[in-house]
């Protein structure tokens, strides 16, 4: 096939990599409609993808990873930057030159008898100034069809790219899926990602964890602007304006849900709509006007599959029903559809389980799809897609929200005196363990900003460039930083917060605050929302007075044993931003 591209640092990388892995063939991705059928069809025919009911979900097709590969591996996923330091405290780190041998042996001549396909992609829209590009070699046509759909595909990439060296290169090798094998390295002084013996989403789909937060964490701190682990949603007032909203969460708080936000229903009627502009990943730098924008460098949603129904998010539930990849989900063989635990109340009794073993849902006590089974979709699927999701400019930001589960620390919602305190309060951002992962449940796991397993370099220089971008805002114009807490428990376990839909209630008092229309009180850790202010008409019987007041209550007792805690974790880095060591001091000094 002919090379689609003159540019000679592509073309030369190319080359080396084929020398290594030795392919069968080479077949360009040109994006087209074309191709793409033709791809589908051979995986088809080989068994790796099943095609689903067309009438009912057309162009949709069912993929099963092997059964040993089914989630991010964090623990073989590496920075390998020139000294440990550079890649700090909380990442896997390797030396380049040892981690360029290893991984080039197990690649030597994996792909014998197997194609290379190479994807041009671009994160963001293809020529904006906030995009950029890669190309992945992958010998899986899965890989492919993913990338197609996560990511803008194609000859115009390559065209935008012109003669240019910077693009980010990634080399993914299937190998034998050994997991002993398993790698996920970048090097970000390289622009380079390397992936082998996987075949699992977030180890394989470059563009994404290892792209669009890893690589361009880095590039970001150097070309001053932000990668971030956050989702992006324009909230509509009855004004009809439009004010956007970037959220960064740990995995499974619920990004996706909040992205696509339906609002209650008083709400609803008064004019309140929700725009999903990404769910997962934003990239912000600043505007000529002074202002920070965003952009969602993605074109699709790779969303858990499990607890997505009609009720926690129709909007991306009505997302997966056309042109989508579902993995690891169950296969309902009496009308050749899908179906996953929490969907419905009626799991199909002649089915297939992930791991593909026949299965009766009806009976079984196992689960029919894995817990981290996903479906792949294309963004334009979204109902609430917003009419910005293609802007080049990206959309204007006026308030970031940080969040996490907390069954009694932190209020419903609080918000920032300062950038800097924001800053502060994104870096101490945690999680308490869920039942849903291995492990002891209520356990804190810091996750700062969402970002540690995806933070492409030293967590404490991230910081520092945080500090470094408010810097260069007029605080007038710089958005207001928030955290949020929907997972308060009462005494006896219970949720306090009804979540999903009502959490608009919230997003609304944020914005309220950042146009300056109402009051706080000024507590030891920031501004808490006076009663009155949030809005509880329509779910007075789910929400109390008593039981609002205790959301927004700050225990100062259990804030000393959370101090406690961020000690320890900050004492991990030696770089730490004396900003930082100076609000802990402050925070110290409001809770004594
Ligand atoms: C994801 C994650 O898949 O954060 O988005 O794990
Ligand atoms: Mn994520």
């Amino acid at each position: 096939m002919e090379n689609m591209t003159s540019n000679k640092s592509v073309l030369s990388w190319i080359n080396e990599k084929i020398d290594l892995v030795k392919p069968e063939k080479v077949v360009w991705i040109d994006g087209g409609q074309e191709q793409i059928e033709a791809l589908r069809a051979e995986a088809c025919s080989t068994g790796e993808m099943i095609k689903l009911n067309q009438e009912l979900l057309p162009d949709c097709y069912l993929h099963r990873t092997a059964v040993n590969d089914v989630a991010r591996v964090e623990g073989r996923t590496f920075i390998c930057a020139p000294t440990k330091e550079e890649a700090g405290p909380t990442n896997n780190w390797m030396d380049p030159a040892e981690a360029y041998e290893m991984l080039y042996a197990i690649a030597k001549d994996s792909y014998k008898g197997r194609t290379m396909y190479v994807i041009p992609y671009s994160m963001g829209p293809v020529g904006s100034q906030f995009s950029k590009i890669g190309i992945e070699l992958t010998d899986s046509i899965y890989v492919v069809l993913n990338m197609a759909i996560m990511t803008r595909v194609g000859a115009d990439v390559l065209e935008a790219l012109g003669d240019s060296n910077d693009w980010v290169r990634g080399l993914h090798c299937k190998c034998d899926i050994d997991e002993e094998k398993r790698y996920i390295c970048h090097f970000p002084q390289d622009n380079t990602i390397i992936s082998v013996n996987s075949g699992y989403g977030g180890n394989v789909l470059l563009g994404k964890k290892c792209f669009a937060l890893r690589i361009a964490s880095y590039q970001g701190k150097n070309e001053g602007w932000q990668a971030e682990h956050m989702l992006i949603l324009g909230l509509q007032k009855p004004d009809g304006e439009i004010r956007y909203i970037c959220a960064a969460f740990p995995s499974a708080c619920g990004k996706t849900n909040l992205a696509m936000l339906i609002p209650p229903e008083g709400y609803y009627k008064n004019g309140y709509r929700v725009w999903c502009v990404g769910d997962d990943i934003s990239w912000i730098r600043k505007g000529e006007d002074g202002r920070l924008y965003a952009i969602n460098p993605e074109n699709g949603f790779f969303g858990v599959a499990p607890g997505t129904n009609e009720k926690s998010n129709p909007n991306a539930l009505a997302s997966t029903r056309k042109g989508t990849i579902f993995t690891n989900v169950a296969h309902n063989l009496d009308n050749n559809t899908v179906w996953w635990e929490g969907l419905d109340k009626n799991p199909p009794a002649n089915a297939v389980e992930w791991k593909g073993n026949p299965w009766n849902g009806q009976e079984s006590e196992e689960k029919g799809a894995h817990p981290n089974s996903r479906f792949t979709a294309p963004a334009v699927n979204c109902p609430c897609i917003s009419s910005e999701f293609e802007n080049p400019d990206g959309v204007p930001i006026s308030a970031i929200v940080f969040g996490g589960r907390r069954a009694k620390l932190a209020p419903l919602v609080y918000q920032s005196r300062d950038w800097n305190h924001g800053v502060f309060v994104g870096s101490i951002m945690a999680s308490e363990t869920t039942a849903a992962a291995a492990g002891a449940v209520g356990v804190v796991r810091r996750d700062p900003m969402a970002m540690l397993p995806f933070c492409g370099y030293n967590m404490a220089d991230y910081w520092q460039h945080w500090i470094d971008i408010g810097a260069g805002l007029d605080p007038e114009k710089a958005p207001k930083i928030f955290n949020v807490n929907w997972f308060r428990k009462d005494d006896e376990g219970n949720f306090m917060w009804p979540g999903f839909g009502d959490n608009l209630r919230v997003l609304d008092w944020i914005i309220d605050r950042c146009e300056g229309k109402v009051e706080a009180d000024e507590t030891a850790i920031g501004f808490v929302p006076k009663a009155a202010d949030i809005n509880l008409e329509g779910i007075e019987d789910e929400v109390s007075d008593a039981q609002l007041a205790e959301l927004l209550s700050v225990d100062v007792s259990l804030w000393k044993d959370e101090v406690a805690g961020i000690e320890e974790f900050y004492g991990k880095f030696d770089r730490l931003p004396a900003t930082l060591k100076s609000e802990l001091e402050t925070l110290k000094a409001n809770i004594k």
